[in-house]
């Protein structure tokens, strides 16, 4: 395929040529080099939980039909889900744990340069996890509360509290089940163990433990995540900002931060902006610094400090080939090993800081939060350094960059819908009552060097579902996919939004796809949903409202954990690209289908991005029918067209 046809995005096209040119391979090259895929572990039909194995099942019905144990299409393809599931729990939650850990640091006063920023969330906290708050000291409190926090992660008995956040119905449903999880650890060394072979090998039993990983992930470990961040970093609210690979600078040193945590690239938008550090740059003969962000940590801070997009997930190897990066920092999850290969054709510094996450041929300059701002000058001088290192004659700098808003925290939709003394989710409620907006989307997830031309998949789905009256919520790697394209500013909603919606977005002043944050920040459109719901008018769970959610490009199996949470909490979830249970026919209908009955959500697979809009607004129509506004959105339409007849 030509490289044209890689991306809907310029700059990649663009990119993707010099790096053929630098003799630079990238994932779009390994992607093609690795065709054909295996089609048993496209199908989930390849187990290898013992040394028996491996073992495939035939997709066709003939031999063989089972593995060498005896495990069926359904328990291998089952297993693997479960972990899948278990890994993306992981690396949110140990994410998670991470922050808790500088928290709880930062409150005994271990850290210096962690301060306690949004003192109003961390009472809100203190309140819902016991903690007395009355005539204390903000670090008593927090000190209090971090150690009760952390045992979300291995508390020895008992269940997690965060879920209790979730409607009543939601609770009770999930206490019935047997699905409400006991902390992060245990639900993910469970599932490690019912995957091995000869324990769970029932598929239904498989995915519903899935489920309680799942939600120790999206209403446990993300949420503290997002929670504690908020509380170490501050609240986002919305700012103004750009994206894509145009806003690196020819004159400038330009950093890239590249990974999840917030906690060591808050130090660097501080370490980057310290005047000494602006001045060595002049030294140098740069004008200032330039940081940038790629990935979940560009949307962390991007979403505090407005510090502007580079790209997705597929343009981090990208973003080296444009020659002008002095430095990029990674810390951990969707980093490329290739990103090694990639610096040695360039003067690119490639700095791994986790003790988590190694690359072999990268320099590694550990990450303490004890010394990190003395830690995070060290590696922005090594930026400045490097700059006069640049080759000029290796140096192409795409023109695309475009504005952009971010910064839509729950708190935030909760104040701009209603104003600082009303707070309140009520103006949305009634205009999805009254049919305006149709319903609530949430897209997310990765891109993914198989599913091209890349970000169109997430593009083409937002489009059709704005169109449609359906405000999207979007974060991590689709957010900046639609970034990129223009539809995170308010005047978006005049361009591409159905009349309801953009009346909605005019009056209030939003986009009509609002930028929620990184993956752990899918927390937040859980919290959303449920503010919608206990704002009343609209049924009493999160099954009953019409919302959807979609992961239209997704790679990671923090995708499949998110979904699963979606799912578990009562969204139906569509996913393009693949889907890792389509070999076994049994479980596919399982989750596609039967699991709604027990649930209330469940799941889709449709790699056209205009169907599974489609089936997402059907989905949205549904659910308005069973709650009895399908009417109101009747009359409004008829309305809207009277009105037009008239202006005519
Ligand atoms: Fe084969 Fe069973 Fe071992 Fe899996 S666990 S590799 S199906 S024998
Ligand atoms: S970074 S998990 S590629 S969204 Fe969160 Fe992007 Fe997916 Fe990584």
């Amino acid at each position: 395929m030509a490289n044209e046809k890689k991306s809907i995005d310029a700059t990649v096209n663009e990119l993707l040529e010099k790096a053929r040119e630098d003799s630079v391979r990238t994932a779009w090259d390994r992607a093609a080099a690795q065709q054909p895929q295996c089609g048993f572990g496209l199908l989930g039909l390849c187990c290898r939980h013992c040394s028996m194995g491996p073992c495939n099942i035939n997709p066709f019905g003939g031999e063989p039909s089972k593995g060498i144990c005896g495990a069926t299409a359904e328990t291998i393809a089952a297993r693997h889900f479960l972990r899948m599931t278990a890994a993306g729990a992981a690396a949110h939650s140990d994410h998670g744990r991470g922050v808790a850990e500088t928290f709880m640091a930062a409150a005994n006063g271990e850290v210096e340069d962690y301060k306690i920023q949004d003192v109003t969330k961390l009472y809100k906290l203190a309140i819902e996890f016991k903690v007395p708050v009355e005539g204390r000291e903000v670090n008593e409190i927090a000190k209090d509360l971090a150690q009760i926090v952390m045992n979300e992660w291995g508390k020895t008995h008992g269940y997690m509290v965060t879920p209790a956040r979730a409607p009543l119905k939601r609770q009770n449903l999930w206490k019935k089940l047997g699905i409400w999880p006991r902390n992060v650890d245990r639900e993910i060394v469970e599932a490690m163990h019912r995957t091995h072979i000869g324990v769970d090998q029932d598929y239904k039993s498989l995915i519903m433990h899935a489920f309680r990983v799942a939600l120790a992930d999206g209403w446990g470990g993300s949420m503290l995540a997002t929670d504690l961040q908020d509380v170490l970093f501050g609240t986002p609210t919305p700012l103004a900002t750009e994206a894509n690979l145009g806003v690196l600078k020819e004159d400038h040193v330009n950093i890239i931060v590249h990974g999840h945590e917030p906690l060591l690239s808050e130090m660097i938008v501080a370490a980057a902006q310290d005047p000494e550090m602006q001045q060595l740059a002049e030294n140098v003969g740069a004008k200032g610094i330039n940081l940038g962000g790629i990935c979940c940590t560009a949307n962390e801070i991007l979403m505090r400090h407005g510090i502007p997009l580079l790209g997705n997930f597929l343009q981090q190897e990208l973003a080296i080939v444009t020659g002008v990066v002095e430095l990029m920092i990674v810390d951990i999850q969707c980093i490329m090993q290739s990103l090694e290969d990639v610096v040695q054709c360039y003067h690119t510094k490639l700095i791994t800081t986790s003790e988590k996450a190694h690359i072999p041929g990268a320099e590694h300059v550990q990450f303490e939060e004890a010394h990190a701002l003395e830690i995070a000058k060290k590696i922005v001088k090594m930026a400045i350094e490097n700059f006069p290192n640049r080759r000029p004659n290796m140096v192409l700098i795409p023109a695309e960059k475009t504005e952009m808003v971010a910064g839509f925290s729950h708190e935030t939709v909760e104040y701009l819908l209603g104003g600082m003394f009303r707070a309140s989710y009520r103006p949305l409620n009634d205009n999805i009552i009254n049919g305006k907006v149709r319903g609530l989307a949430g897209v997310v997830g990765c891109n993914n060097a198989t599913v091209t031309p890349h970000d169109h998949y997430h593009v083409s789905m937002v489009k059709e579902l704005i169109a449609n009256d359906v405000l999207v919520l979007m974060t991590g790697c689709g957010a900046m996919a639609a970034a990129k394209e223009g539809l995170m500013t308010p005047e978006a909603a005049h361009k591409y939004a159905g009349k309801g919606l953009a009346e909605v977005c005019e009056t209030v002043g939003i986009p009509p796809v609002l930028h929620l944050g990184s993956c752990v920040d899918n927390s937040r459109i859980l919290v959303a949903a449920t503010a919608v719901v206990k704002e009343g008018g609209l049924g009493d769970d999160i099954s009953d409202l019409p919302v959807a959610g979609a992961a239209p490009e997704w790679m990671s199996e923090k995708a499949i954990s998110i979904g699963h949470y979606f799912v578990g909490s009562g969204v139906f979830t569509v996913f393009g690209g693949s889907f890792p249970t389509l070999g076994s026919k049994k479980l596919t209908k399982f989750l596609f289908e039967e699991i709604e009955e027990i649930i209330g959500g469940k799941w889709a697979f449709e790699p056209d991005p205009v169907k599974a809009a489609k089936l997402m607004i059907e989905h949205i129509d549904k659910k308005r029918k069973a709650l009895g506004i399908d009417k109101a959105r009747e009359r409004v339409l008829y309305d809207m067209a009277a009105r037009r007849e008239l202006e005519v």
